[in-house]
């Protein structure tokens, strides 16, 4: 397989099949510049064929997750007089990330070290585990600067903490702590900033030795069931567990069960 050397994310792939994916910018808390975001969208490519990752672990590298989109590239263009296509970067950046981090058929864990804002927070919401560092926190920014939230987040957010909350966030701005995040359902777990690398390395082992074919279909019945109604989504649940009774890790759990030991999952 071709692989990718990237510059401003660094790209691990670990021998039990956890993919590392770390955004390296950590002077300006791994705000996405044009190159972090195209990168990020590669590496996420890379990872969704690479049949040897099992699932990927995404962090932030310094004291920051992602601080969302660089504001200075911005800054730039205005005071050149120009406005820049914020919808144009939106669908050719964002977009596609969020996108494949939702329908990519891998489990995604977000170790949220430090400060996600603005579209920083987007991509931690649209992975489906959050474990946060105790000083971490989100910030849905977009107000701030006078923009409407994006990378999915009035999408995604409302799912994940109800639309009361979501709205409160987002009129407000204000930081949400780990404590605050945690009591609400917005992340899974805290962690002490010391051990969260090590508590998110080991839960992403164990999701890496799974069945990840399954993990896969099941993101995707998630991902249908909040679209449709429940007749269709029962057709469509037939559908998936018909592909999941179809491999070779059914196959293993069934034998595993009645030989009375743990299954040996090849993500087959
Ligand atoms: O444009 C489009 O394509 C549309 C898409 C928009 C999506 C969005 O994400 S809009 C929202 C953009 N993000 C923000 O508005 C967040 C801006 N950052 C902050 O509010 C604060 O930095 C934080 C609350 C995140 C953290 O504050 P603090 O005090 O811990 O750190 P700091 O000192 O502000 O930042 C440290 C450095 O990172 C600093 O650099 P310097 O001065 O030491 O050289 C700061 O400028 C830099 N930095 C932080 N965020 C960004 C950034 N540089 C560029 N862009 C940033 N977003």
């Amino acid at each position: 397989m071709a692989t990718k050397t990237f510059e401003k994310l660094i790209y691990e792939l670990e021998s039990n099949g956890t993919l590392m994916i770390t955004l390296n910018r950590p002077d300006k808390l791994n705000a996405f510049d044009d190159d972090l975001s195209f990168e990020l969208i590669d590496a996420l490519k890379q990872a969704e064929r690479d049949p040897k990752v099992r699932c990927i672990l995404l962090t932030g590298a310094g004291r920051g997750f992602c601080a969302g989109q660089d504001l200075q590239s911005r800054s730039i263009s205005q005071s050149n007089g120009t406005s820049p296509h914020l919808g144009e970067s939106i669908r050719k950046r964002y977009l596609p990330i969020i996108f494949k981090l939702r329908t990519l058929e891998k489990p995604v864990v977000c170790a949220v070290n430090g400060v996600a804002a603005g579209a920083g927070a987007s991509v931690a919401f649209a992975c489906d585990y959050r474990l946060a560092a105790e000083d971490a926190s989100f910030i849905q920014a977009f107000i701030k600067v006078g923009l409407v939230p994006d990378s999915g987040a009035c999408y995604l957010l409302p799912r994940l903490i109800g639309m009361g909350r979501a709205m409160d966030l987002m009129m407000t701005g204000r930081k949400v702590g780990a404590a605050e995040a945690l009591q609400i359902g917005l992340v899974n777990e805290v962690y002490p900033q010391e051990s969260l690398m090590e508590k998110a390395k080991q839960f992403a082992g164990e999701l890496s030795l799974g069945p990840t074919k399954a993990y896969g279909l099941l993101k995707r019945a998630l991902n249908k069931a909040l679209e449709v109604d429940l007749e269709t989504y029962l057709h469509y649940e037939a559908d998936l567990q018909e592909i999941a009774g179809r491999t070779i890790d059914f196959k293993e759990g069934v034998s595993a069960f009645v030989e009375k030991r743990p299954p040996a999952f090849s993500g087959q």
